[in-house]
């Protein structure tokens, strides 16, 4: 059995990822979430940096193997905005979609492009990165928020193909396309492959 802290605060970053877990070929592979203690600092430039912040200070907290997931929602018509200020953008999500919309609100449906991104490190017990995978997913902003499921900005993100906002998505459903899933797949493989 390979254990790893999941480097995050954000527990439904815990459930989709046991979620895929579940439905992989990988049962070998387990996550626990961070300790209290865990409070990074995340002053990097980019998602991976952020998530390399993360990854570290989980694995030297708790001298164990460590992976960070380090999401933003990159809107075009904002020049990439929220990014990588995406969980600071305002306190609260209802909040945050609240302000995103109103930013948008004169901006027309054919430029409301936006994708989510998703960086994954993985860390050594030392605070050694080992690994880093990156997850994308292209949609548009909503003007209301829709949906149910999900978490964060998912009742705004929707997916042209489907005619559905990732909150329309159940738990199921969004993880067989997300950003978070494209992340993690190829992450979980090069863990089976490398880690004991
Ligand atoms: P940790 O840093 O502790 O992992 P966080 O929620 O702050 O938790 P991020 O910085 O990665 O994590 O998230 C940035 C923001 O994007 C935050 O407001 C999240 O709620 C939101 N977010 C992350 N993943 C998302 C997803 O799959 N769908 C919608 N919103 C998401």
């Amino acid at each position: 059995m390979t254990k790893l802290v999941l480097a995050t605060s954000n527990p439904h970053k815990l459930e989709e990822i046991n979620a895929i877990l579940d439905t992989s070929k990988f049962g070998n592979i387990s996550f626990i979430l961070a300790p209290k203690e865990f409070n990074p600092d995340e002053n990097g430039k980019t998602f991976e940096e952020n998530s390399f912040i993360k990854a570290k200070e989980a694995a030297i907290l708790t001298n164990s193997y460590a992976l960070a997931d380090d999401t933003g929602l990159c809107v075009d018509a904002l020049n990439g905005a929220p990014g990588l200020y995406s969980a600071r953008y305002a306190p609260t999500a209802e909040e945050k979609i609240l302000k995103l919309t109103a930013e948008l609100k004169d901006i027309p449906d054919k430029e409301r492009t936006a994708k989510f991104v998703c960086s994954m490190v993985l860390v050594a017990p030392n605070g050694e990165k080992l690994h880093s995978t990156t997850g994308e997913i292209y949609g548009k902003i909503t003007q209301q928020p829709r949906g149910i499921h999900g978490f964060g900005y998912d009742p705004i993100f929707f997916i042209p193909n489907l005619n559905k906002t990732m909150a329309d998505l159940t738990l199921f459903e969004k993880n067989t396309l997300s950003h978070r899933a494209k992340a993690l797949l190829p992450m979980l493989h090069w863990i089976d492959e490398n880690l004991d």
